[in-house]
C-alpha cells in the first residue's frame, strides 16, 4: 500500500527556501526536491506525485550549479523542467580520489550527519575523525552511529574510541537489524527533517534505513568474511521517506573520504591542537623540535597523544594541498578567461 504523498512541509519545505521565490516566479514555477539522482534523470517529489526529470539547469556550468540529492528546485509547472536551484542550507560535497579529483556534490539541505560504523575490523578512529570534520564544516550536527554491536563482547569499547573524539559527541550503539534497538535514532527524523547518513561500504547504512521503515526494499549485502568490508551494494544516493515524517539519504560507501577546502571544520574538529600552537615561542612553530613548543610540552606531560597530532598533520596538508589547486584554478580561471564552453570538469565558482 502506497502512502499518500508528501506535502511540501513533509518534505522538508521551510522559510529559508520560501523566502527565495520572486513574485513572478511564483506563478510560473513551483519547488520540488531531489529524491535521488539517477544515471542522466533526477528523481523529484513536489505537490504531486514523484517525477523523473532533466537534471539541466540553464546556465550551470560550475559542479556546485548541478542538482544534487536533498536540493530544492524551482521547476516549471507546464514543462517540469528545472529553471533553478534554491540556494542550500547547507551541502556536502568531497573531493573525488585519484587524478581527476572532481568535485562531487553528495547531499544537500541535511538537517542531521548520522556517520556510519561499525563494531568490528572495519572501525577506525581516523576515518571518524574525518566524517567529523565535513560535519562542522558543513555545519551539519553530527550522530555517530556504530553497528554491528550484536557481533561484539565490547561495543563500548568501539563506543568511547568515538567518544574520545570530541567532547559530547553523540555515539549510539546498535544492532542495525533490530527495531528495539534503532529504536532511539527515530528522535532524529522527525517530519520534514532530513538525516544522511555516511560511512564505508558494509557498515550497514541500507540495513540502518530497512529497520526504521519496518521494511525490506532497499538491498544489503553481506561484507567479505576475510576483512569485513563491504561490497558496494547502494549505487545511488536516495531519499526514503518513514512513515512518521522523516527522511533517511542513503549514499553508497566510499572507499575514501577526500576533504575539500575544509579549514574551518579542522580548526573546529582540532582546536585543543590550535589553542595550543598560539602558546608556541615560534609564530611558524611546526611543532617538532622547536624551543618552546607548547604542542610537544603538551605531548610530554600527557595531555595531547602524538596520534591525534599526527591525524591533525596528516588531514591538514590534505586540505591545503586541495585548497592551494582550487585557489590555481581560480587564478587560471580569471587570468585566461572562460572560454564559454561548459566544461563537465570545471570546479571553480563563476
Ligand atoms: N549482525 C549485524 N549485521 C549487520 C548490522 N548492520 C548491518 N549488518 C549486515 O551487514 C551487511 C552490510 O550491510 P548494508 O546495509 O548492505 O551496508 P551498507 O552500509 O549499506 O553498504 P553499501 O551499500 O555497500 O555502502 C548486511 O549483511 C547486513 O545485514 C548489525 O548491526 N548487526
Ligand atoms: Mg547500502
Ligand atoms: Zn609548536
Amino acid at each position: 500500500m502506497a502512502s499518500p504523498d508528501p506535502s511540501l512541509t513533509e518534505l522538508g519545505w521551510r522559510p529559508f527556501f520560501s523566502t527565495q521565490i520572486s513574485h513572478e516566479e511564483d506563478s510560473q514555477l513551483r519547488p520540488a526536491r531531489v529524491m535521488a539522482v539517477h544515471r542522466g534523470k533526477l528523481a523529484v517529489s513536489g505537490a504531486g506525485p514523484e517525477r523523473l526529470i532533466s537534471p539541466h539547469i540553464p546556465d550551470a556550468n560550475a559542479a556546485e550549479y548541478h542538482p544534487t540529492v536533498g536540493d530544492w528546485l524551482l521547476i516549471d509547472r507546464e514543462t517540469l523542467q528545472p529553471a533553478r536551484i534554491l540556494s542550500r542550507a547547507n551541502l556536502f560535497k568531497r573531493r573525488a580520489p585519484g587524478n581527476g579529483r572532481k568535485l562531487q556534490l553528495i547531499a544537500a539541505n541535511v538537517d542531521t550527519l548520522f556517520i556510519v560504523a561499525s563494531c568490528n575490523q572495519d572501525f577506525n578512529v581516523a576515518r571518524l575523525e574525518r566524517y567529523l570534520v565535513l560535519a562542522r564544516e558543513v555545519g551539519v550536527n553530527p550522530i555517530v552511529v556504530l553497528t554491528k554491536a550484536d557481533l561484539t563482547d565490547t561495543p563500548e569499547v568501539f563506543a568511547e574510541a568515538a567518544r574520545g573524539l570530541q567532547p559530547g559527541l553523540l555515539v549510539e550503539t546498535v544492532n542495525a537489524r533490530d527495531a528495539d534497538s534503532v529504536a532511539s535514532l527515530a528522535a532524529w527524523c522527525g517530519t520534514g527533517e532530513t538525516v544522511a547518513l555516511l560511512g564505508s561500504s558494509g557498515v550497514g547504512k541500507s540495513t540502518l534505513i530497512n529497520t526504521l521503515r519496518g521494511s525490506e526494499s532497499i538491498a544489503t549485502q553481506a561484507v567479505r568474511e576475510d576483512d569485513g568490508k563491504g561490497r558496494h551494494t547502494t549505487t545511488v544516493r536516495e531519499m526514503h521517506r518513514l512513515d512518521r515524517g522523516g527522511w533517511l539519504l542513503d549514499t553508497p560507501g566510499m572507499r575514501e573520504l577526500q576533504l575539500s577546502e575544509a579549514a574551518t571544520g579542522l580548526a573546529e574538529v582540532f582546536d585543543d591542537i590550535l589553542i595550543l600552537a598560539q602558546h608556541c615561542r615560534f609564530s611558524n612553530c611546526a611543532h617538532e623540535a622547536e624551543p618552546g613548543c607548547a604542542v610537544q610540552l603538551a605531548i610530554a606531560e600527557g595531555r595531547l597523544t602524538p596520534i591525534r597530532l599526527d591525524r591533525w598533520r596528516k588531514l591538514s596538508a590534505e586540505d591545503a594541498t586541495d585548497t592551494a589547486s582550487q585557489e590555481g584554478r581560480r587564478i587560471r580561471a580569471r587570468t585566461f578567461g572562460n572560454t564559454g564552453r561548459s566544461n563537465p570538469n570545471a570546479t571553480g565558482k563563476k
